[in-house]
């Protein structure tokens, strides 16, 4: 019965020390230990021997029992902490993962970072506001009378008589004023609402407009801004135009044209033949809109202009269809 047991407890180490996976080492403690292993049935029939037998044989089917148990609990950290035990079929845990694919940045995202950075460059600093806005800052404060198209029912989204989704980010550089006495430098970016949908637009789309007030800012300035901020977000060589045009909160008001960046300026289907595109609205911020927020309008003027990013990124990139922005198709997305 000794030599059994030993040759029992030899052969199940030599197993265990053998053993190279989980699963294999699994089978050796059925094999040996399970409920109806080589030594649990040994155990369990210690009651058939001789009397004055007993006791040494169970001594020692015990103890290797216990060795048995200790060399498989050894084997088992060796191989978990060893990559010997992911031992799988078909897996070869040396080989490199396989890269996950990398998000980009929305082109929308893109362009507004540099326009925001081409307009930090030349002094301006970032200020934010609430979508959900009061038709005080909206309208009232920026001089748009009350019978303007602008205001229509058909044209904002109203949540209810007083409060609306901002039509421009105009609101931002109101609360600005209110809150500061000049010098203002500061550009407002972000998102616009307006109840419109087709190939140029969307109900949501992205404006950044800029103010700057202080003693004897000039036309001039606007010029000079505006012409540096077209030479930087296309190229330097793009010409520019200022065309006199019309806004309830500046006066005088100008549109900014640039050479179209497809034809070049000789005329074609994106510039309708004339060789521009029109690309900013700006002028010398509006005396009314000074009285709205407390500036003395003998002391100080001031210059303001707004764009439209999906327009910018449009001329951009040569794409003719806002909406693809909003498709979410990565085989557009990826190409950014
Ligand atoms: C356009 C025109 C413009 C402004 C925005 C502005 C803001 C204040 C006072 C005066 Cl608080 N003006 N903003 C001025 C002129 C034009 O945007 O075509 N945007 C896409």
């Amino acid at each position: 019965m000794r030599q059994r047991l030993d040759d029992i407890k030899a052969e199940a180490l030599q197993a265990i020390n053998a053993a190279d996976s989980g699963k294999d080492l699994e089978q050796i403690k059925i094999r040996v230990l399970g409920r109806k292993g080589i030594l649990t049935k040994i155990l369990k029939s210690i009651g058939t021997l001789p009397p004055e037998e007993r006791p040494a044989i169970g001594q020692l089917a015990n103890r290797y029992k216990k060795e048995i148990e200790a060399a498989a609990r050894a084997r088992e950290k060796l191989i978990l902490s060893s990559s010997t035990g992911t031992h799988i079929e078909g897996l070869d845990p040396t080989l490199p993962g396989r890269p996950l694919p990398m998000g980009t940045l929305h082109p929308i995202t893109q362009i507004m970072d540099e326009v925001c950075s081409i307009f930090e460059r030349m002094g301006f600093t970032v200020a934010k506001g609430p979508e959900v806005e009061l038709d005080f800052y909206n309208f009232e404060a920026l001089n748009i009378p009350a019978d303007h198209p602008a205001r229509d029912m058909q044209d904002t989204f109203y949540i209810d008589h007083k409060v609306l989704l901002r039509t421009h980010t105009s609101p931002i550089q109101i609360r600005t004023m209110e809150q500061q006495q000049p010098p203002v430098r500061i550009i407002a970016p972000g998102k616009v609402y307006r109840c419109d949908s087709d190939v140029t637009h969307t109900p949501m789309f992205h404006q950044v407009e800029g103010l700057l007030v202080n003693r004897d800012v000039s036309f001039a300035d606007l010029k000079g801004i505006l012409t540096t901020f077209v030479h930087q977000i296309f190229d330097a060589e793009t010409a520019v135009r200022f065309r006199p045009s019309f806004f309830p909160f500046t006066e005088p008001s100008a549109e900014i044209d640039i050479q179209c960046v497809i034809c070049r300026g000789s005329g074609c289907r994106i510039c309708s033949q004339t060789g521009w595109l029109e690309v900013l609205g700006a002028g010398m911020v509006h005396p009314e809109v000074f009285r709205h927020v407390g500036y003395d309008t003998e002391e100080f003027t001031g210059l303001a202009f707004g764009l439209g990013i999906e327009r910018i990124t449009m001329l951009r990139y040569g794409i003719d269809d806002i909406r693809l922005f909003y498709d979410n198709d990565l085989r557009f997305l990826e190409q950014f």
